[in-house]
């Protein structure tokens, strides 16, 4: 984050000066390119590995934490206490904050397959910032340095999470800054504890859980249950329109295809998109996510199978207050095609990955 109050040179050879996050700053700094998506270094991927007894196996597709984005900072942090890492990715485009929850190992129903460490140093500075605590988990040896600082602008929580696997307990050692090595003996699995320099003794402290909500669906900002209200797209003809759901369902089910002309299943499957809307036990419309520039040969493929069926376009220009279908969207991560089922009302009842004939919910 920068601070509001800094003036930045925008251009020197202009002699122009302005105020960081004024709006005509985020108009013509960089952070307009980050806004719209757009990347320094090549869109590198984030890569996540697990450690499967010695191999590490990549993860990153199925974590669901491999991102487009480009990533400055992760913070590794059992954020809702449930006894695993989870992890908290900084980036400089899009939604910039992501916290991953960690569902790759579930803790054992009695807590057991982990140990907490939180420490505070009597000599010194307070925090203990640079001790290593050494764990022995039934011969398994691991150790952390405790770190306030590792990664960009990053500060690391002071608890550090040791896995034990099976073990039902571990011996801690701590090594504290300046020297001086410390046992603090036995401590059983699923313990939470704070070492004292000097006492020799673990105290344990109470959990926090505080749970982590489901993601939204990858590439929609909506989720099911969510009533939609009215959005504005263009019609055919490049016209802004306004999307009344509940009018456009006429009291039945509404099926909202996402198509685009580069997708060819999506393409195939517009006639029995409109084969459903004839049918009359549904209403269908196609909304295109092609960009603004292929709106013209979205249309013309549209024309060859779509039949009679409704069809939109993103691209309505930006209004206080009124929103966009494309403002339900992110656009880098939607899969197509994808179909939300939305009830007479327009509430979000399914959403359907894939053609319709293999979607699954
Ligand atoms: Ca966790
Ligand atoms: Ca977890």
């Amino acid at each position: 984050m920068v601070a509001s109050t800094i003036k930045a040179e925008e251009e020197a050879s202009l002699d122009l000066e302005e105020e960081v996050n004024s709006s005509s700053y985020l108009g013509f700094h960089n952070s307009q390119m980050f806004e719209a998506g757009m990347s320094f270094s090549g869109f590198e991927r984030n890569k996540t590995w697990i450690n499967a007894g010695g191999t590490f196996v990549d993860l990153s597709n199925v974590s669901g934490a491999d991102t487009p984005n480009d990533s400055r900072a992760v913070i590794a942090h059992d954020f809702d206490d449930d006894g695993d890492v989870d992890l908290f990715v900084h980036s400089i485009q899009r939604e910039r904050h992501a916290l991953y929850r960690n569902d790759a190992v579930q803790p054992g129903a009695d807590g057991a397959g982990f140990v907490k460490v939180k420490l505070r140093a009597t000599t010194g500075q307070y925090e203990a910032i640079g001790a290593t605590v050494h764990v022995d988990a039934a011969g398994a040896k691991t150790a952390q340095v405790l770190s306030r600082g590792a990664g960009f602008i990053t500060c690391q929580a002071p608890e550090l999470v040791f896995g034990l696997g099976t073990a039902s307990s571990a011996r801690i050692e701590v090594l504290w800054p300046g020297g001086g090595r410390e046992s603090f003996g036995e401590v059983a699995a699923g313990s939470r504890v704070l070492l004292v320099q000097g006492s020799g003794k673990a105290e344990p402290y109470g959990a926090h859980p505080r749970p982590l909500p489901d993601p939204l669906p990858p590439g929609l900002l909506v989720d099911e249950g969510e009533l939609l209200g009215d959005l504005r797209v263009l019609d055919a003809e490049g016209r802004e329109t306004v999307l009344s759901f509940a009018e456009l369902a006429d009291k039945k089910p509404l099926y909202v295809n996402l198509w685009a002309s580069f997708c060819s299943s999506c393409v195939k499957e517009l006639p029995d998109l409109a084969a459903l809307d004839d049918g009359g036990e549904a209403r269908v419309v196609a909304i295109s996510v092609d960009a603004p520039e292929d709106r013209e040969r979205a249309k013309s493929v549209f024309a060859k199978g779509g039949g009679s069926l409704r069809s939109f376009y993103l691209g309505a220009a930006e209004a206080d207050g009124a929103r966009r279908f494309e403002d339900l969207l992110d656009l880098a991560r939607l899969a197509i095609p994808t179909t939300l089922v939305l009830s007479p009302e327009g509430r979000v009842e399914a959403i359907l990955r894939g053609p319709l004939r293999d979607a699954a919910r």
